[in-house]
């Protein structure tokens, strides 16, 4: 019997390459495999294993029993069946804006799936500065697909009831509780941030009561509305795109929350994208169109998320009372609301928590880097407490904006 199938085990680039040869149906017999683990995420192992005479190529994805960030994290490998389950559904959902899988194995904890070739991260991408015309329209199309058919709106409910159930992720959930809604609002030992930027923290996040308060009513929400099957970890680290094409990867902290967390974490990270460039690029034309594009997209996202999920409320609602009137208007109005207090918790943790973003960290000239910091803490702040007045795109360029002024303008 293939040592394969016997115990679990995590594999190194040979393991995973005589794997992909012996219990995969995907190469010839003959190919000579080369195989090199590219992972660069917080958790998992990812193998990309190319076939040397064809040129074909597969990636295996595997789950270790700690986080590649820090073994403080026991994750369960249980995730990888969860990601190889939600990649599948959103394969159907939303036609093929997530990578094929084409086996999960429950021993070995591990997925095979396709290989993007020719894309890249985006969040790679967006740090060389580079446009990607489609995004807002593919991001949408994603987020309105799966966000609106996994819902009781467009679901039998026993139904969705059984998706509930299958993608109980309490281990990711908790990554998300801790490291989102709650360490970044007190002086946690594991935060990690610059001292200028601490000082400014304590005073502006940590001694404003009103907006703890408000953040416990955010993780209560995350913890207890179960609107819709989430990817749950939609930065752009979670991206791959090329030239006419975007592909969602890693859903791996995928359960059933408020829809507004996936557009919230987007959203987020074209802000700090938007911030790298502010920093990094010199003044003229070339940075004036690239933050144009970034604030465009930030607000066409949030409109055509909410045009494409009407439009299915108006295709494919199978709730009654889903079509009384005003609910629809509410029920969307909600999830951008939420959308604007996840964007702040988002930006809150990057900045101040343990888990960073490079589109930050990477800006070398320290003072630009503190106010980029600065701007993004207090946007974050204006978004979780003014939540509920926000309701279109605009009005997160608006307080985008107000932000940037603020910290020119040394008025906080
Ligand atoms: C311990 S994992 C830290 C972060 O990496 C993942 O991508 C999630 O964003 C998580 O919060
Ligand atoms: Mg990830």
């Amino acid at each position: 019997m293939s040592r394969f199938k016997e115990k679990y085990f995590t594999m190194n680039e040979q393991d995973a390459a005589e794997y992909a040869l012996i219990e995969l149906d995907f190469f010839k017999p003959g190919s000579k495999l080369i195989c090199k683990e590219i992972g660069d995420g917080n958790l998992n192992y990812v193998f990309r294993i190319i076939d040397e005479k064809s040129g074909e190529s597969i990636i295996i994805k595997q789950a270790g029993p700690v986080a590649r960030i820090s073994d403080e994290f026991k994750v369960s490998i249980d995730r990888n069946r969860i990601e190889s389950d939600i990649l599948k559904l959103q394969y159907e959902l939303t036609d093929g804006l997530v990578p094929k899988v084409y086996k999960y194995d429950p021993i070995m904890n591990c997925c095979a799936m396709e290989d993007l070739t020719g894309h890249e991260i985006m969040r790679t991408a967006l740090l060389q500065h580079k446009i990607f015309p489609d995004f807002a329209d593919d991001i949408s199309t994603f987020m309105a697909n799966t966000l609106f058919l996994t819902s009781d709106v467009a679901m039998n409910h026993k139904d969705k009831k059984a998706l509930v159930k299958n993608f109980i992720n309490p281990d990711l959930c908790e990554i998300t509780e801790d490291l989102v809604y709650t360490e970044p609002f007190y002086d946690c030992s594991r935060n990690d941030m610059l001292q200028e930027t601490k000082d400014f923290v304590s005073k502006y996040f940590w001694q404003d009561r009103q907006l703890l308060l408000e953040t416990t009513k955010l993780k209560f929400e995350f913890m207890t509305n179960g609107q819709s099957l989430l990817h749950g970890d939609l930065h752009t680290g979670s991206i791959f795109v090329k030239e006419g094409s975007t592909k969602i990867i890693d859903p791996e902290f995928a359960f059933y929350g408020p829809a507004g967390y996936d557009v919230g974490n987007i959203l987020a990270n074209l802000v700090f994208a938007y911030e790298n460039a502010e920093a990094v690029m010199d003044d003229g034309k070339e940075k004036e169109v690239y933050k144009a594009w970034i604030s465009k997209m930030i607000e066409d996202i949030v409109e055509l998320f909410k045009q494409k999920f009407s439009q299915l409320w108006k295709e494919k609602s199978q709730e009654k009372t889903a079509n009384y009137e005003g609910f629809k208007e509410y029920y969307i109005g909600k999830i951008i609301s939420d959308a604007a207090a996840v964007t702040g918790c988002e930006l809150s943790r990057r900045i101040i928590g343990l888990a960073h973003v490079n589109d930050i960290i990477s800006i070398e000239n320290i003072e630009k880097r503190v106010k980029a910091e600065k701007v993004c803490l207090v946007l974050a702040k204006s978004l979780i407490l003014k939540r509920e007045s926000i309701s279109n795109g605009k009005q997160f360029i608006n307080e985008l904006e107000g932000a940037v002024e603020k910290i020119d303008n040394q008025s906080v």
